[in-house]
């Protein structure tokens, strides 16, 4: 028997309203025994009624209590809601009355992980609750309710029926050899099975960096010697005066952050400290803190001024993000041109103080992004680090089968690379996941939820 768990699931702020949640066998009668109203242990399945919370004589709040019982329900054991006056000190008697009475303050993420546990949703959905709570566009939320319904794991549960069928047949053919009417699996039959599973794995791997990008935008480092316009263009793309410019070279000392959407994406960007040698210890560590977030950046705006010939520290800049993600902007198009645009292959001429040239810089990194076109993408996509970790894992087994199975191993030997895809696929979901990952990844969850 699961013990009744209880926790406040809305905010902790002062609202309208405060939701004091309960789950478990006695979630019911526990509630009960403080409610004034009709008795909730004869009341219908999904009702709301109205009455009181007492404490014995005291009168603590007039409440509407939502009484489901299981199994058609968030986590498929009883669940009651009490909805009381959002205040901190109301909301904080309900729950401690409802300890009092024998509930149990549940941890972090833990009516999702009943949830889990009781076989109603599998780990992406449960990974999506959170994904829905911390969205922040259209598109994340999309993706996280994609998920949520069920989407990533179909795709998963697919991939591992297909496995599965190999490694039950390949069992077979061990186990009784003796059975002839029992097709014989040969290396040849298993490559076609194992090339289509690895493509498919492939598919997914690609389309998670569009998903990452949605849900966690691109971190941008603004780069450049000093006083090219960095810290214009950062102010021009948030539309706010939040970086000081001044016509000093070396006014930015420190990383300026700040995040704008552009059509669905969320852009991380950060402004940073003029990268040229220098003297100045600030400056230094300032310099310092550039070339890390330069190291560290999806995306890098290289910026350089019209109106100056390139300097030795642009030309070491150029070299230096030559593999990177980059857009080299040509700031100061209004100045007349010193640079020798000859050494760029491509670059944006623009002002960062002119709003036009600052709208068609955000549709060249949507257009890099391949993101114009958000609300026709198949938004099936693998949704965070841990998942993305075990189709990595489930990759490069299929990839060792079809390698001793080209070499022409025999299919038991293959076997075992099959079978390790297939835990690995099953992790995704929460087959037979250990206790120690289900309650590390719970902990992430808020309280209540
Ligand atoms: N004419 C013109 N001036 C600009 C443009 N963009 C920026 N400036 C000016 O250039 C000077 C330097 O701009 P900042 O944005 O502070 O340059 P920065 O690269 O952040 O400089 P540091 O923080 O010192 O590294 C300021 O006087 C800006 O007004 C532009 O497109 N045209
Ligand atoms: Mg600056």
């Amino acid at each position: 028997m699961n013990d009744t768990i209880v926790a406040v699931s809305t905010s902790h702020l002062i609202g309208a309203i405060s939701i004091v949640r309960l789950s478990g066998d006695e979630a019911i009668s526990i509630v009960n025994k403080t409610f004034k109203g009709k008795n909730l242990e004869k009341v219908p399945t999904h009702t709301i009624n109205y009455g009181h919370i007492y404490d014995g004589a005291d009168l603590i709040d007039e409440v509407m209590v939502t009484i489901m019982r299981a199994p058609k329900t968030y986590t498929k054991e009883d669940v009651v809601e009490i909805n009381c006056h959002g205040g901190q000190y109301v909301t904080q008697r309900i729950l401690e009355l409802m300890i009092k009475n024998g509930a149990r303050m549940a941890e972090a993420g833990e009516f999702t992980k009943r949830a889990f546990l009781n076989g109603r949703i599998d780990l992406t959905q449960a990974e999506a609750v959170m994904d829905v709570i911390d969205a922040k566009t259209k598109e994340s939320l999309k993706l996280a309710n994609v998920a949520l319904r069920g989407d990533v794991k179909k795709k998963i549960e697919a991939l591992r029926s297909k496995l599965v069928t190999c490694i039950a047949k390949i069992e077979v053919n061990i186990d009784y050899p003796e059975y002839e009417d029992e097709e014989q699996i040969t290396q040849e039959i298993l490559i076609p099975i194992l090339n289509d599973t690895k493509k498919d794995i492939e598919e997914l791997l690609e389309k998670s960096e569009i998903s990452e990008i949605i849900k966690d935008g691109i971190n941008t480092a603004i780069i450049g010697k000093p006083n090219v316009g960095k810290s214009s263009l950062l102010n021009g793309l948030l539309r706010e005066r939040k970086a000081i410019v001044t016509d000093i070279a070396g006014t930015t000392r420190d990383i300026v952050e700040g995040k704008v959407n552009i059509g669905g994406i969320v852009l991380n960007l950060i402004d940073t400290a003029g990268i040229h040698a220098t003297s100045d210890v600030i400056e230094q560590i300032g310099v310092k803190k550039s070339i890390d977030e330069l190291n560290k950046a999806d995306l890098i705006i290289l910026v350089f001024d019209n109106s100056q010939e390139l300097s030795n520290d642009d030309e070491a800049l150029l070299d230096q993000t030559k593999d990177r993600n980059r857009i080299v902007i040509v700031n100061k198009s209004d100045l007349e041109s010193k640079i020798d645009l000859s050494k760029f292959d491509d670059y944006v001429l623009m002002s960062a103080l002119d709003e036009e040239d600052i709208c068609s810089l955000e549709k060249k990194i949507r257009e890099m992004y391949s993101l114009n076109d958000l609300n026709n993408i198949d938004a099936t996509y693998i949704g965070n680090a841990r998942q993305k970790g075990k189709l990595f894992e489930a990759l490069k087994s299929i990839n060792d089968a079809l390698e001793s199975a080209n070499s022409g191993q025999v299919v038991d030997i293959i076997n075992v690379d099959i079978t390790e895809a297939y835990t690995a696929l099953g992790d995704i979901i929460g087959e037979n996941s250990s206790d120690t990952l289900v309650s590390e990844l719970f902990s992430k969850f808020c309280l209540g939820k």
